[in-house]
């Protein structure tokens, strides 16, 4: 079970049709046209809340959909607009278009609420269409139809600083030491298989700290567990590279400090170049801490802070937590992911499609006129010159005229109509 990244489907509602109606009442023998429009379906959007911490919820549910707006009625009801949905996710969820993989929201902040598929707009009814010349139209809109998308949601949690290490260091202790959280804790490795979040206070600060699971050599290539993890980690600020000191399990800690430093490096650059500060655990089992330190040292070259700390005693735990605080203070907090313009709903801005709704009565619809409309105002004169130019030189004109239209014929665009004289 991967709770990191989820691939759901997402659909907005569609619009309801309008109506075609007539009055009728005992008064009047043949009354005028009475049809409402329909009502628009529901949007579609994603919520960051910071009550959640996983994507766990998708596993079950991985379809969601907003309701459809209802059809008019007669004696002039619009239908009803489909509900919206709000989809709640973890703050630092990536949402991804599942086709094209290129990113259409960063869920950054908590509240932050993205709108991600706009419900179907709702076709209007027969008395939106009445004139001086047509007193009784036999004719209305469809609703609009939507499509399902898919989209990945990809976790990469907001925390200022990492733990990172081999498994069984003590990372997790460490954590639920300095922080509210409860991880779980044993002598064996890989206990952790999710990463834990703790939020530590500091006097009157206070930074969030990650704990993933332990990383192996060939993790960045995705050994172990820790691969799909360090995606969590990519946006923290500073790494505290916890090693296990007291060399209990034959491991040594230069080759530990250097395979752990190897990976992150591979996995990106940005793991690889950030600040880190070592701490040596388990102080509380080690004899001679100052020659242990001067033998890293020496055989390491980096001018890396080193702490020895135990997380048992909590001897130096507090020197610790100070430093992490002082040295996030003079890093740059960390900012969304920068995002190119996409958009789920590919803008179409080509498709023409005529329809004759019935003798005499055509509707243009699609793209190209959604496109265009959005560019004129219509009660000016000037801005309809150019309007029905465009019509003519796109060949929309000579389309109408194929698909039967005459002189003084009514055609209607979105929801405008217009007597044609070509
Ligand atoms: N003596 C001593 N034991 C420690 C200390 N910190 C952790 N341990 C022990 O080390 C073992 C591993 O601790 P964890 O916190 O689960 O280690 P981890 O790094 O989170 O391990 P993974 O999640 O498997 O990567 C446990 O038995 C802890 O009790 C310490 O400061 N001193
Ligand atoms: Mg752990």
């Amino acid at each position: 079970m991967n709770l990191d990244k989820v691939t759901i489907s997402i659909k907005a509602g569609n619009g309801g049709s309008g109506k075609v109606s007539f009055l009728r009442d005992k008064n009047s023998a043949r009354g005028g046209p009475d049809g409402g429009d329909g009502g628009n379906g529901g949007s579609v959007f994603f919520v960051a809340s910071k009550d959640k911490n996983t994507l766990i919820d998708f596993e079950f549910e991985k379809k969601f959909e907003a309701e459809n707006g209802t059809g008019g009625m007669g004696n002039l009801q619009n239908g009803k607009n489909g509900k919206d949905i709000y989809i709640p996710v973890p703050c630092g969820t990536v949402i991804k278009d599942a086709e094209t993989k290129q990113i259409i929201a960063d869920m950054y902040e908590d509240g932050q609420t993205f709108r991600a598929l706009r419900g179907g707009r709702g076709g209007k009814g027969n008395n939106f269409f009445k004139s001086a010349t047509r007193q009784s139209p036999r004719f209305s809109q469809l609703g609009e139809m939507t499509k399902s998308y898919k989209v990945v949601l990809e976790l990469k949690t907001i925390a200022d600083v990492a733990l990172v290490g081999k498994p069984n260091v003590g990372k997790s202790t460490l954590l639920s030491v300095i922080s509210n959280a409860k991880p779980k804790i044993a002598d064996y490795e890989f206990t952790t298989l999710s990463p834990n979040l703790g939020v530590v206070k500091v006097y009157d600060d206070s930074f969030v700290v990650a704990d993933i699971p332990g990383l192996i050599n060939g993790a960045s290539e995705g050994a172990g567990l820790g691969h799909e993890f360090l995606a969590h980690i990519e946006r923290t600020r500073l790494v505290v590279h916890v090693i296990d000191a007291s060399e209990y399990y034959g491991n040594d800690i230069v080759e530990d400090y250097k395979t752990i430093n190897n990976e992150l490096k591979k996995y990106n650059d940005r793991l690889g170049h950030l600040p880190q500060i070592v701490v040596f655990t388990k102080l509380d089992l080690i004899e001679n801490v100052d020659e242990k330190i001067e033998r890293f040292r020496k055989e390491i070259k980096d001018d890396v802070e080193i702490i020895p700390i135990s997380s048992v005693t909590r001897k130096n735990i507090e020197q610790l937590l100070n430093k992490v605080n002082m040295k996030l203070k003079t890093l740059p907090k960390t900012e969304p992911m920068p995002i190119e313009q996409t958009e789920l709903e590919k803008v179409d801005i080509t498709s023409v499609e005529i329809i004759k709704l019935e003798p005499h009565v055509f509707e243009v619809k699609g793209g190209y006129l959604d496109n265009l409309q959005r560019g004129i105002v219509f009660n000016d004169t000037r801005s309809l010159a150019y309007f029905q130019m465009r019509l003519e030189k796109d060949g929309v004109m000579d389309k109408l005229k194929e698909a039967g239209c005459v002189d003084g014929d009514t055609v209607v665009f979105g929801s405008l109509q217009y007597e044609i004289y070509f």
